[in-house]
């Protein structure tokens, strides 16, 4: 990669497309399952990978990075979703450099970062600076019991639009919707809608997303980057992998200034920065 990553990804957002984004966790997968898991990535449409866990703190972290990068052949960017300051690796392409702005547990919004600085500046990474917001899913999500925070309500997509614009106005270069790794239930379709409807700068979603339809419907509604981990996890099977490239990018087309997606339960009209009490549901 001789390109900047935020220029990439500031670019897929300039031009609607819709990128697919792997997630892997070198917890999970030995070095050669992530090579591999890699080399598929890149043959059926995947656009990068995020390589990161919540729970790793050993310090193969960087060789897995490394394992990951050679089954890319550096065709496509590698990024870290660090789960703590320990996830750093100079084989990596950039690091998307998170802070939990969902929360009030100060750890994820500065602590682990500022341990984690030492070590990024000495390799000169690049870092992606992202609001990252969790949004409730379904059930306790391991992302939600690490952190010890609360995640915003998934019926309350005004907040949830008012807490990205709120990173956008903090100089955060991306924002990330994230359910939770293996949740329940994906990111509300209204509350992708009413985010990009009202930030300026590109778009991450992820968490619980299983089929090819939801990659799809998370596109349409806005995502410019779709994240899909657990649904991979362990599964070399290109023909999967292709489909939900496919749902991603199709999405592209199908986008429109009218995103009116037509899901269950999200009803929710309320204009950003008009919020109003949490409604039970
Ligand atoms: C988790 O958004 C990612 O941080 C991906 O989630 O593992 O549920 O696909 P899944």
């Amino acid at each position: 990669m001789n390109q900047k990553v935020i220029d990439v990804i500031e670019g897929v957002y300039q031009s609607r497309e819709k990128h697919f984004w792997m997630l892997l966790d070198p917890e999970r997968e030995s070095l050669a399952e992530l090579t591999e898991a890699a080399e598929i990535a890149v043959d059926n449409g995947v656009d990068g990978i995020l390589v990161g866990s919540s729970t790793y703190e050993q310090d193969g972290f960087s060789d897995a990075v490394q394992a990951v990068k050679k089954g890319t052949g550096n065709y496509k960017p590698v990024l870290i979703f660090p789960g703590g300051h320990k996830q750093v690796s100079a084989y990596a392409d950039a690091i998307l450099f998170l802070s939990l702005l969902s929360g009030r547990n100060s750890q994820y919004l500065i602590g682990e970062q500022l341990l984690a600085v030492p070590h990024v500046h000495r390799i000169r990474l690049e870092t992606i600076p992202t609001g990252y917001l969790l949004i409730e899913s379904g059930s306790e999500t391991s992302v939600q019991q690490i952190t010890q925070t609360t995640p915003l309500p998934r019926d309350r997509a005004d907040l949830i639009a008012t807490y990205a614009l709120t990173g956008q106005y903090m100089g955060k270069r991306v924002i990330y919707l994230e359910a939770g790794s293996g949740a329940v239930l994906p990111v509300p379709a209204h509350a992708i809608e009413q985010t990009r409807a009202t930030i300026e700068v590109p778009l991450i979603v992820g968490g619980g997303i299983r089929t090819s339809d939801q990659a799809n419907i998370a596109a349409i509604s806005g995502a410019d980057f779709v994240v899909i981990g657990t649904a991979l996890e362990h599964a070399r099977d290109h023909v999967r992998v292709a489909e939900l490239a496919n749902a991603v990018h199709s999405a592209m087309a199908v986008e429109s200034d009218d995103t009116s997606v037509e899901i269950a339960n999200q009803t929710n009209d309320v204009p950003v920065l008009e919020m109003k009490p949490a409604k039970k549901q």
